[in-house]
C-alpha cells in the first residue's frame, strides 16, 4: 500500500494531465503544480524567484510558512510554491499557463488581510507581487500616482512626503501591505472619512485576466465616461477576477496642518452627539472621527500600543474618540479644534470627561499608534474572532452588548473560553470592528456566534463586510448582505472572466 502510494505520486508528477484524478486535485477540478510547471516557470523567472518545496535543490519548507499563514494564523494553506515577478509580462506568462494547465492561483501581497483570502485553501501556487515595487509616475499638478501592485503602501507615503502629497489612504498596517492588495481588498482605513473609497480615488488599474491578457485601464484621467468602467469590477474582487499588477490613484494635496485630540467620553450613549457636534464645528478640517471602547483602550495599554493617557485622562472613561482635524492654516485649525473643546467641556451636560490634545508630532503619533495599535493588541491577548460590519452608529454598543449576552449565556464569557468582546472602528463610515477575543479557535464558541452575530447585522439591515472583505472567512455568511439575484450575478461575472476557476479559488463566492 505505502509503495503503491509512493509509486502514484511518482508517475503523477511526471504527467500532469494524470494530477486531475488525485484526490486533492478532485475536490476543486483544478490541479496542483508539478516539476513540468516548474520548468517551465523557469522560463520566465530567474530561480531567486521562485520558491518551491518541489524543486530539486528544494526551498526548505519553512521559507514557505510565512507565505502559506495569514496574519491572524488562523488560515493555513499547504502551497509547495510561490512565484515572485517583477513585471506585468511574466505575470502575464505565468497567468497563462496556469489557466492552460488548470492550476489554481493565489495572489498575495502584504498577507495582512483579516479574512483568509490572501493564502491557499489547499495547495494552489502562491502568486506574490512583493518584486513588483517600482514606482511608475507622479505627476505633482494632478496628483496622480502611478504603481506597481506590490508598492508597499507606506513607502508611497514616503515617496510622497517630498512631493505634499499624501495617499488617501491609510491604515494600521501599512508597513506590511500592498497597494494591489488594498486596491484588491477596497480598504477603508482611517482616512476614508475624508477622502472617501478607492472606488473613487483609483482613476485606472492594470489587471492580468485570467487567461493571462492584460487588461490595460491604467488611465490617469480624472473623468472618463467611455462606457463600462471595468476597473471599478476588480476593486474588492480580492484576487478572484484578476491579478492587479499596476495602479492610478488620486493622491491628496498634503495638509498644512494637523492636529489630533483624544477624548475620554463617560458613555457610550454621547458619541453620536459628539460626532454631530464636531462635524458642526469642524466641518472642512475633520479628517478622522475613529472610535474605541474602553477594553480595547485598556488591551493596548496592556500591550504597549501607543503612550497610555495620564491616569487622570481616563478616569470613568466608558469609551473614547479619536478626532484628527487636517488642514490649510494652522491657527485657524487650532482655533476652531479649541473652541469645539471649550464648547464640549462648558456644557451643562458635558459630553466628554477630557480632551488630550496632541501638542507635538510626538504627542500627535503617540495618539494615533493606540488607534492604530488595537489590532495587534487584541492579537497579542488572544485569539481574534473579528467581526467587521456596517451597522447604524446608535447600535454600536447594543451589537457588544448582545454578543457579550449571548457568549454568557452559552457559558463561554470566562477566560478559558472568551477572554473580552470589544467594539472599535470608524465611527464616521458606519464601521465597527466587533472582535472576540478567545484563548483558542474552538467551535463551540464559533457556534454560539454564527450565525447568531450575521443574524443581528442583517436584522440592522447592515453589512456583514464593511472593509475586509470576504475572503474564505464569510464566503457562508454573503447571502446576509446580498439579495439572491446579487449571488447569481456575482457568479456570472465571476464565470465570464475566470471560467477555468483558477483564481483564487474558494474565496468571495459561496
Ligand atoms: P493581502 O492580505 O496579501 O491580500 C488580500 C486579498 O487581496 C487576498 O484575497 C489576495 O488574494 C488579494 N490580492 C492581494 N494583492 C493582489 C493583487 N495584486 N491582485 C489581485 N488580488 C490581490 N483593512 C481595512 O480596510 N482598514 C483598516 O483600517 C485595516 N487595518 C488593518 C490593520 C492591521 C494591523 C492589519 C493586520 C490589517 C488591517 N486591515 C485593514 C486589513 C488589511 O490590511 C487590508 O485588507 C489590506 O488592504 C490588505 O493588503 P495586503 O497587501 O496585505 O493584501
Ligand atoms: C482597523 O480599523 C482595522 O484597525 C482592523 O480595520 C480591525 O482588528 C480589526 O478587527
Ligand atoms: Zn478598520
Amino acid at each position: 500500500m505505502f509503495l503503491s502510494r509512493q509509486l502514484a505520486r511518482r508517475v503523477y508528477s511526471r504527467s500532469h494531465r494524470r494530477w486531475a484524478h488525485s484526490p486533492v486535485a478532485a475536490l476543486s477540478g483544478l490541479n496542483t503544480v508539478t516539476e513540468e510547471d516548474l520548468a517551465h516557470f523557469s522560463k520566465i523567472l530567474p530561480s531567486s524567484a521562485i520558491l518551491s518545496t518541489l524543486t530539486p535543490s528544494a526551498t526548505p519548507p519553512a521559507e514557505l510558512e510565512p507565505f502559506n499563514n495569514d496574519w491572524m494564523n488562523k488560515y493555513h494553506g499547504r502551497s509547495t510554491t510561490v512565484l515572485k515577478p517583477r513585471t506585468t509580462q511574466e505575470v502575464s506568462e505565468i497567468v497563462k499557463w496556469c489557466n492552460q494547465r488548470r492550476i489554481g492561483i493565489v495572489p498575495q501581497g502584504g498577507n495582512t488581510g483579516l479574512v483568509g483570502g490572501s493564502v491557499p485553501v489547499r495547495d494552489e501556487l502562491i502568486l506574490s507581487l512583493a518584486n513588483m515595487s517600482k514606482i511608475r509616475s507622479f505627476d505633482d499638478v494632478s496628483g496622480i500616482l502611478v504603481a506597481d501592485a506590490g508598492c508597499i503602501l507606506q513607502s508611497l507615503s514616503d515617496f510622497l512626503v517630498s512631493h505634499h502629497h499624501i495617499v488617501p489612504l491609510d491604515l494600521g498596517a501599512k508597513g506590511s501591505c500592498q497597494i494591489g492588495g488594498n486596491v484588491s481588498t477596497n480598504a477603508g482605513g482611517l482616512r476614508l472619512l475624508r477622502y472617501g473609497s478607492l472606488h473613487g480615488t483609483v482613476l485606472g488599474l492594470e489587471v492580468v485576466l485570467p487567461d493571462g491578457t492584460i487588461l490595460d485601464q491604467l488611465t490617469s484621467l480624472r473623468k472618463d465616461n467611455t462606457g463600462y468602467d471595468l476597473k471599478q469590477l476588480f476593486i474588492g474582487a480580492e484576487g478572484t477576477l484578476g491579478v492587479v499588477t499596476g495602479v492610478s490613484i488620486l493622491a491628496a494635496p498634503a495638509p498644512q496642518a494637523s492636529n489630533n485630540v483624544m477624548l475620554a467620553l463617560p458613555k457610550f450613549e454621547n458619541v453620536l452627539p459628539l460626532f454631530k457636534e464636531t462635524k458642526r464645528q469642524l466641518s472642512e478640517i475633520l479628517s478622522a472621527f475613529e472610535f474605541m471602547d474602553r477594553t480595547v483602550y485598556d488591551l493596548a495599554v496592556k500591550h504597549g500600543q501607543g503612550r497610555a493617557l495620564d491616569p487622570a485622562d481616563v478616569e470613568g472613561a466608558d469609551c473614547f474618540v479619536l478626532v484628527e482635524t487636517s488642514g490649510g492654516k494652522r491657527e485657524h485649525d487650532e482655533e476652531k479644534l479649541n473652541s469645539l473643546l471649550e464648547s464640549l467641556m462648558e456644557a451643562d451636560e458635558p459630553l466628554i470627561n477630557t480632551g488630550v490634545l496632541a501638542t507635538s508630532p510626538a504627542q500627535f503619533s503617540a495618539l494615533w499608534a493606540i488607534r492604530e495599535g488595537l489590532t495587534e493588541a487584541v492579537s497579542k491577548e488572544g485569539k481574534a474572532y473579528k467581526y467587521d460590519i456596517s451597522v447604524p452608529l446608535h447600535k454600536f454598543k447594543e451589537v457588544v452588548d448582545r454578543t457579550k449576552e449571548q457568549l454568557r449565556q452559552k457559558g463561554l464569557l470566562h477566560d478559558d473560553a472568551v477572554k473580552h468582546v470589544v467594539g472599535y472602528g470608524h465611527v464616521g463610515d458606519g464601521n465597527l470592528h466587533l472582535n472576540v477575543v478567545a484563548a483558542a479557535y474552538t467551535p463551540e464558541i464559533e457556534a454560539a456566534l454564527e450565525p447568531f452575530v450575521y443574524e443581528l447585522v442583517a436584522s440592522y439591515k447592515g453589512s456583514i463586510s464593511a472593509e475586509h472583505g470576504i475572503g474564505v472567512m464569510k464566503t457562508h455568511a454573503l447571502q446576509y448582505s446580498k439579495s439572491p439575484t446579487s449571488i447569481e450575478w456575482m457568479k456570472k461575472i465571476k464565470a465570464l472572466f475566470d471560467p477555468n476557476g483558477i483564481m483564487n479559488p474558494g474565496k468571495v463566492l459561496p
